[in-house]
């Protein structure tokens, strides 16, 4: 699916609308949720324009891959919701309720979840 760059994830990493950021390096930003379901819900996104999973998999590189999946162990441990537990979730496309075309990963967690779905 074809990028679309108007989108609000790749507004904010324009600058062009505010966040609260909670890690950033060369490859990652990640934020809190504007309507967070738990007292962690942080989404952690890469700043390279990929839509969903299948196509930063297929087309970030190695570097970019690498450092997305540490931050999310990382933003665990310094949230406390590594030992306790946590879920992530990537929504996609119009099953999947996708809102915002910009490949992101849910991390909540800081209560019991139950079987909610973010
Ligand atoms: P989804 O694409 O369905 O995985 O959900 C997108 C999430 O992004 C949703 O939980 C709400 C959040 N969100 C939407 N707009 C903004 C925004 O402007 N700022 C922040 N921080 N989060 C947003």
């Amino acid at each position: 699916m074809a990028y679309d760059d108007s989108n609000i994830f790749a507004r904010i990493l324009r600058g062009e609308i505010p966040c609260r950021k909670v890690f950033e390096d060369e490859h990652v930003l990640a934020f809190d949720d504007i309507r967070p379901l738990a007292p962690t819900h942080v989404l952690v996104i890469p700043k390279g324009h990929y839509t969903s999973a299948q196509d930063f998999a297929e087309a970030a590189s190695e570097a970019e891959i690498v450092a997305f999946v540490r931050a999310i162990g990382r933003i665990a441990r310094e949230r406390g919701i590594d030992a306790s537990g946590h879920r992530l979730l990537a929504n996609h496309g119009a099953d999947g309720r996708q809102e915002v075309p910009h490949f992101h990963v849910h991390l909540v967690g800081g209560r019991d979840l139950g079987r909610m779905l973010p």
